[in-house]
Protein backbone atom coordinates (compact mmCIF):
# COMPACT_ATOMS: atom_id res chain seq x y z
CA UNK A 1 0.00 0.00 0.00
CA UNK A 2 0.92 3.55 -1.11
CA UNK A 3 1.81 6.18 1.86
CA UNK A 4 -0.16 8.98 2.28
CA UNK A 5 2.50 11.05 1.12
CA UNK A 6 3.52 8.89 -1.80
CA UNK A 7 -0.31 9.15 -2.66
CA UNK A 8 -0.56 12.88 -2.88
CA UNK A 9 2.92 13.79 -4.80
CA UNK A 10 1.35 10.47 -7.11
CA UNK A 11 -2.04 12.23 -7.77
CA UNK A 12 -0.17 15.92 -7.92
CA UNK A 13 1.92 14.67 -11.08
CA UNK A 14 -1.13 12.98 -12.46
CA UNK A 15 -2.19 16.61 -12.27
CA UNK A 16 1.03 17.83 -13.94
CA UNK A 17 1.33 15.46 -16.71
CA UNK A 18 -2.23 16.65 -17.54
CA UNK A 19 -1.25 19.86 -17.58
CA UNK A 20 1.97 19.21 -19.70
CA UNK A 21 -0.66 17.57 -22.14
CA UNK A 22 -2.97 20.92 -21.85
CA UNK A 23 0.03 23.03 -22.12
CA UNK A 24 1.61 21.47 -25.15
CA UNK A 25 -1.75 21.53 -26.86
CA UNK A 26 -2.20 25.51 -26.11
CA UNK A 27 1.59 26.01 -27.96
CA UNK A 28 0.79 23.01 -30.77
CA UNK A 29 -2.42 25.75 -31.44
CA UNK A 30 -0.47 29.05 -31.54
CA UNK A 31 2.29 26.98 -33.69
CA UNK A 32 -0.70 25.97 -36.24
CA UNK A 33 -1.47 29.42 -36.35
CA UNK A 34 2.02 30.34 -37.17
CA UNK A 35 1.86 28.05 -39.96
CA UNK A 36 4.01 25.40 -39.14
CA UNK A 37 2.18 22.34 -39.18
CA UNK A 38 5.05 19.93 -38.51
CA UNK A 39 6.10 22.08 -35.17
CA UNK A 40 2.31 21.78 -34.55
CA UNK A 41 2.15 18.16 -35.18
CA UNK A 42 5.52 17.51 -32.89
CA UNK A 43 3.42 19.05 -29.84
CA UNK A 44 0.48 17.40 -30.55
CA UNK A 45 2.11 14.35 -30.31
CA UNK A 46 3.87 15.79 -27.27
CA UNK A 47 0.80 16.09 -25.87
CA UNK A 48 -0.70 12.70 -26.29
CA UNK A 49 2.48 11.33 -24.49
CA UNK A 50 1.67 13.83 -20.95
CA UNK A 51 -1.54 12.25 -20.91
CA UNK A 52 -0.32 8.26 -21.41
CA UNK A 53 2.26 9.63 -18.85
CA UNK A 54 -0.28 10.83 -16.23
CA UNK A 55 -2.89 7.70 -16.74
CA UNK A 56 0.24 5.09 -16.31
CA UNK A 57 0.43 7.20 -12.85
CA UNK A 58 -3.18 6.96 -12.00
CA UNK A 59 -3.17 3.46 -13.26
CA UNK A 60 -0.27 3.04 -10.29
CA UNK A 61 -2.10 4.51 -7.82
CA UNK A 62 -4.67 1.85 -7.92
CA UNK A 63 -2.42 -0.84 -8.87
CA UNK A 64 -0.95 -0.17 -5.35
CA UNK A 65 -4.41 -0.18 -3.73
CA UNK A 66 -4.46 3.47 -3.03
CA UNK A 67 -7.00 6.67 -3.76
CA UNK A 68 -6.13 9.01 -6.31
CA UNK A 69 -6.78 12.75 -5.42
CA UNK A 70 -7.88 15.59 -8.31
CA UNK A 71 -7.33 18.77 -8.01
CA UNK A 72 -8.14 21.36 -10.71
CA UNK A 73 -5.85 21.25 -13.82
CA UNK A 74 -4.35 25.27 -14.58
CA UNK A 75 -5.00 27.23 -17.57
CA UNK A 76 -2.14 26.83 -19.93
CA UNK A 77 0.38 29.77 -21.19
CA UNK A 78 -1.13 30.71 -24.36
CA UNK A 79 0.96 33.60 -25.91
CA UNK A 80 4.27 33.03 -27.40
CA UNK A 81 6.08 35.43 -29.76
CA UNK A 82 7.60 32.67 -31.85
CA UNK A 83 8.60 29.08 -32.70
CA UNK A 84 11.83 29.53 -30.23
CA UNK A 85 9.58 30.96 -27.48
CA UNK A 86 7.47 27.97 -27.44
CA UNK A 87 10.42 25.84 -27.59
CA UNK A 88 12.67 27.70 -24.67
CA UNK A 89 9.52 27.54 -22.78
CA UNK A 90 8.88 23.02 -23.30
CA UNK A 91 12.54 22.86 -21.78
CA UNK A 92 11.75 25.07 -19.20
CA UNK A 93 8.94 23.42 -18.61
CA UNK A 94 10.53 19.93 -18.77
CA UNK A 95 13.23 21.26 -16.04
CA UNK A 96 10.38 21.61 -13.93
CA UNK A 97 8.91 18.57 -14.45
CA UNK A 98 12.27 16.43 -13.69
CA UNK A 99 12.42 18.37 -10.63
CA UNK A 100 8.63 16.98 -9.57
CA UNK A 101 9.45 13.51 -10.84
CA UNK A 102 13.45 13.52 -9.17
CA UNK A 103 11.38 14.40 -5.82
CA UNK A 104 9.32 11.82 -5.66
CA UNK A 105 11.80 9.31 -6.20
CA UNK A 106 13.75 10.66 -3.66
CA UNK A 107 10.43 10.53 -1.31
CA UNK A 108 9.91 7.06 -2.49
CA UNK A 109 13.57 5.72 -0.94
CA UNK A 110 13.34 7.58 2.24
CA UNK A 111 10.22 5.80 2.70
CA UNK A 112 11.68 2.38 1.54
CA UNK A 113 9.27 1.95 -1.27
CA UNK A 114 11.39 -0.15 -3.22
CA UNK A 115 8.67 -0.85 -6.03
CA UNK A 116 7.39 2.83 -6.32
CA UNK A 117 10.93 3.86 -6.49
CA UNK A 118 11.23 1.58 -9.31
CA UNK A 119 8.04 2.64 -11.03
CA UNK A 120 9.68 6.57 -10.95
CA UNK A 121 12.79 5.88 -12.54
CA UNK A 122 10.79 5.02 -15.79
CA UNK A 123 10.17 8.57 -16.02
CA UNK A 124 13.34 9.67 -14.07
CA UNK A 125 14.94 8.15 -17.59
CA UNK A 126 11.82 9.67 -19.82
CA UNK A 127 12.81 13.13 -18.48
CA UNK A 128 16.80 12.63 -19.86
CA UNK A 129 15.04 11.88 -23.13
CA UNK A 130 12.37 14.93 -23.04
CA UNK A 131 15.09 17.27 -22.21
CA UNK A 132 17.79 16.54 -24.87
CA UNK A 133 14.79 16.02 -27.68
CA UNK A 134 13.93 19.23 -27.26
CA UNK A 135 17.24 20.74 -26.55
CA UNK A 136 18.19 19.15 -29.58
CA UNK A 137 15.27 21.11 -31.49
CA UNK A 138 16.48 24.01 -29.70
CA UNK A 139 20.21 23.72 -31.24
CA UNK A 140 18.73 23.33 -34.92
CA UNK A 141 16.26 26.72 -34.70
CA UNK A 142 19.39 28.39 -33.11
CA UNK A 143 21.69 27.28 -36.42
CA UNK A 144 18.75 28.38 -38.82
CA UNK A 145 18.30 31.68 -37.68
CA UNK A 146 16.23 33.88 -39.82
CA UNK A 147 16.11 31.23 -42.66
CA UNK A 148 12.63 30.58 -43.36
CA UNK A 149 14.11 27.84 -45.98
CA UNK A 150 15.49 26.23 -43.04
CA UNK A 151 12.82 26.45 -40.91
CA UNK A 152 10.52 24.49 -43.13
CA UNK A 153 12.74 21.75 -43.27
CA UNK A 154 13.04 21.47 -39.92
CA UNK A 155 8.91 21.76 -39.99
CA UNK A 156 8.84 18.88 -42.27
CA UNK A 157 11.21 16.77 -40.42
CA UNK A 158 9.18 17.48 -36.75
CA UNK A 159 5.85 16.71 -38.84
CA UNK A 160 7.15 12.69 -39.05
CA UNK A 161 6.39 12.38 -35.64
CA UNK A 162 3.77 10.17 -34.26
CA UNK A 163 2.68 8.92 -31.45
CA UNK A 164 3.49 5.40 -29.85
CA UNK A 165 1.87 4.46 -26.37
CA UNK A 166 4.50 3.48 -24.42
CA UNK A 167 2.58 1.45 -21.85
CA UNK A 168 1.01 -0.27 -24.56
CA UNK A 169 0.00 -3.32 -22.55
CA UNK A 170 -2.02 -0.71 -19.73
CA UNK A 171 -3.78 1.86 -21.68
CA UNK A 172 -5.92 1.48 -24.67
FE1 LIG B 1 5.66 13.68 -18.83
O1 LIG B 1 7.20 14.21 -19.57
FE2 LIG B 1 7.01 15.97 -20.21
O2 LIG B 1 6.21 16.73 -18.81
Amino acid sequence: MLSEKLTKALSDQVNAEYYSAYLYLSMSAIADKFGLKGVSNWLFVQAQEEMAHGTNIYNYILERGASPSFSAIESPLDSFSDVNDIFEKVLSHEQQVTKSINSIATLAMQESDHACYQFMMWYVDEQVEEESSVTDVLDKLSLIGDNKGLLLTLDNELAARVFVNPFPAKIN
